[in-house]
């Protein structure tokens, strides 16, 4: 048998966010957030389910940093829900919101657990929504206000701070192609978006250093490996287009300062609002990144998509690839291109992969859960960190996505992301196999293949 293993300061950990597992969305002074909204008035949520009362951490929270003591984590990262600490987006501070996070923060220390904090992972205030959203310049300074008063709060016992959690996700799905919150439909939009959240981003790694001397600061990308379909010469020109759009036009301004060429070239008849100084703005020197990652896509030409003539293959299926409930495809060196494109175009940053992981159409029989596939997805996929390890890349620790089963945006409660099994009748929670297995690798530092 062949082991793998990892260094002795590896932070083994799991991930979760605010919407997706806290529940209570109108309670104790909490503002009304885009998902609120979204979930109760769209039909684009699967079963028309909501976050409303959702794994109830809210309440739980005791109850679930216990299991992650009992089940040996070394870290947690979790997102803070902006319209909690702040209901009207900005001005008014709720106390009782800060409260919640800092008794979970406590819970965490004193379990030996490393917090480490996401400020947004995509619930945005209701109220600023109504002020035009992250389509506003005026965002990122709200956003930053946001930050200082969090920080502050925060700050004195949480290391591990992250500004975004996949900025090209929230904007393409909430402003492109409307599945997310709040729903829009506006490929001009769509530009301004995502400059403002790149400048959001820096204001907010500045707030949080302001406050806190010993903050380690960074921000949460997911990149996506983009593939073309066919070898062919039109097919690879969108598969970079893709790049540029969904990978590049995110890592480049906030990791060496510029937005990619290409995509400026292309993106000129937009005339996009980037102002002078906006891009040293933007290029804040960070601590470290989190890579979010998952799997590959694969895109081809079309020419009926404006200026980008590119276009993902959701559908696109290969004769002997596995896939998983999210119709994902299970190709772990996705993981280890990814992990290599920081050393080999971005500067060579430390890294936290802040997520990975995979819905499988779990069951519990006789009290257990039996999450083989999972398992064997999760070694594959950490076996290619350790070969990004081996290569020189500085990965420093793995969150995996996720702690529990919960909230999964469009899809509702239908796909089960957690190594903890959630029964949503009882709220009971059942450590999965994978649970126990990942128990193991975080307290022994390696895995028997
Ligand atoms: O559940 C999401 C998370 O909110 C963001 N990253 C991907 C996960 C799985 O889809």
């Amino acid at each position: 048998m062949t082991r793998v293993s990892f260094p002795d300061d590896f932070l083994w950990g799991t991930a979760a966010a605010s919407y997706q597992i806290e529940g209570a969305w109108d309670e104790d002074g909490k503002g009304e957030s885009i998902w609120d909204r979204f979930t109760h008035t769209s039909s684009k949520i699967k079963h028309g389910d909501t976050g409303d009362v959702a794994c109830d951490h809210y309440h739980r929270f005791q109850e679930d940093v216990a299991l992650m003591r009992e089940l040996k984590f070394k870290a947690y990262r979790f997102s803070i829900s902006w319209p909690r600490i702040m209901p009207q987006g900005k001005g008014k501070v709720n106390q009782k919101g800060l409260d919640f996070y800092s008794r979970l923060v406590d819970a965490l220390l004193d379990s030996g657990i490393t917090p480490l904090v996401t400020l947004y992972h995509w619930d945005l205030p209701q109220a600023l929504q109504e002020k035009d959203g992250w389509a506003n310049r005026d965002i990122a300074r709200w956003f930053g206000d946001y930050a200082s008063i969090t920080a502050r709060h925060l700050g004195n016992r949480v290391k591990l701070w992250t500004t975004m959690n996949e900025p090209q996700i929230f904007s393409t799905l909430g402003y492109l192609i409307g599945e997310h919150a709040p729903g829009i439909i506006d490929p001009l939009k769509y530009f301004p978006v995502s400059h403002h959240i790149n400048l959001a981003h820096a204001e907010g790694v500045v707030a949080i250093r302001a406050e806190s001397s010993t903050a380690q600061v960074g921000t949460v990308l997911q990149l996506p490996p983009i593939y073309p379909r066919t070898d062919s010469e039109q097919d690879q020109r969108a598969a970079r287009i893709m790049d540029g759009l969904l990978n590049r036009w995110y890592a480049e301004p906030v990791l060496i300062g510029s937005y990619p060429e290409d995509m400026l070239e292309i993106l000129k008849p937009l005339n996009l609002p980037i102002e002078e100084g906006d891009l040293e703005r933007i290029h804040q020197p960070l601590d470290f990144v989190g890579l979010n990652c998952y799997t590959r896509i694969f895109v081809h030409h079309d020419k009926n998509v404006p200026m980008l003539e590119a276009m993902i293959d959701l559908e696109h299926r290969l004769p002997d690839a596995r896939y998983t409930a999210m119709g994902w495809e299970i190709y772990p060196p996705a993981l280890y291109e990814s992990l290599m494109r920081f050393k080999n175009e971005w500067g060579d940053p430390p890294v936290y992969v802040t997520e990975n992981g995979a819905a499988f159409d779990d069951e519990v029989v006789n009290g257990e859960v039996d999450d083989q596939p999972r398992i064997d997805y999760l070694k594959g996929y950490l076996r290619e960190v350790r070969r990004a390890l081996d290569e020189g890349i500085k990965v420093k620790g793995y969150f995996l996505w996720s702690f529990m089963d919960n909230f999964e945006w469009a899809f509702g409660y239908t796909k089960r992301f957690g190594i903890v099994h959630i029964d949503l009748n009882t709220q009971k929670r059942t450590p999965k196999k994978s649970a126990l297995w990942y128990r193991e690798l975080s307290e022994n530092g390696g895995f028997e293949l």
